[in-house]
């Protein structure tokens, strides 16, 4: 399946390894702590070496001593990876999160493209956010993270380009039949399935 972009061409969706983007931010769907832990937060940290920790460790003591909040974003270096800067975000837990936890999730991926143009950064991987070890259903983050993504592109004109990367193909899939973008797909696979 050739998987379509959306948004002009500034949003685009593939199925891969984040740590391998070589983009000039991949974000990680970090926990609070900053300190690491699974999913792709742990491969994030085994691809990008102890430089992230590291930084990490100073942005918890210097500004975040009681963890980072839900929804916000900061940024690190990538280390080793093929990326420049790694964007940390937490996502809401979705079976203990409360009415909110959609604006939760969104407020990630609008915090997350603030900071990037605020860096001056045009292109950025996202993983999908709490769709793991968080739980949040992949159909129900899809409609959530693509109104935000909108929402962000049209008050950041300096990102080029969000790369949406999923780990498993069928993700991809789910995301495809439940993203809520304004406008369709601009290329599709050539099927003629809505
Ligand atoms: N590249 C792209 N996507 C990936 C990769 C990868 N290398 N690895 C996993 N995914 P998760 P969460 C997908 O659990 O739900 C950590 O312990 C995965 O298939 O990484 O936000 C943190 O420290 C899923 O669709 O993040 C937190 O404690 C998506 O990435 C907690 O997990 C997110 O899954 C955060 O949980």
């Amino acid at each position: 399946m050739k998987l379509p972009s959306f948004q002009d061409g500034r949003v685009v969706v593939k199925v891969g390894d984040i740590t391998q983007e070589a983009v000039d931010a991949v974000v990680n769907a970090a926990n609070g702590s900053l300190l690491g832990g699974g999913g792709v937060d742990g491969a994030i940290h085994r691809a990008g070496g102890p430089a992230i920790l590291e930084e990490c460790k100073d942005i918890r003591s210097t500004r975040y001593p009681d963890g980072l909040p839900t929804g916000g974003a900061v940024l690190t270096t990538a280390g080793r990876m093929p990326a420049r800067h790694v964007i940390h975000t937490v996502g809401p837990v979705y079976g203990s999160g409360g009415a909110d936890k959609a604006e939760k999730l969104a407020d990630c991926y609008r915090n997350s493209l603030a900071l990037a143009a605020e860096a001056g950064l045009a292109t950025v991987a996202f993983p999908a956010i709490s769709t793991g070890i968080f739980g949040y259903p992949m159909d129900e983050a899809a409609a959530v993270s693509s109104r935000a993504i909108q929402d962000a592109l049209r008050s950041n004109l300096s990102i080029r380009e969000v790369r949406l990367v999923f780990f498993l193909p069928r993700d991809a899939e789910v995301f495809v039949s439940h993203q809520a973008f304004a406008t369709g797909p601009q290329q599709t696979d050539g099927d003629s399935t809505p």
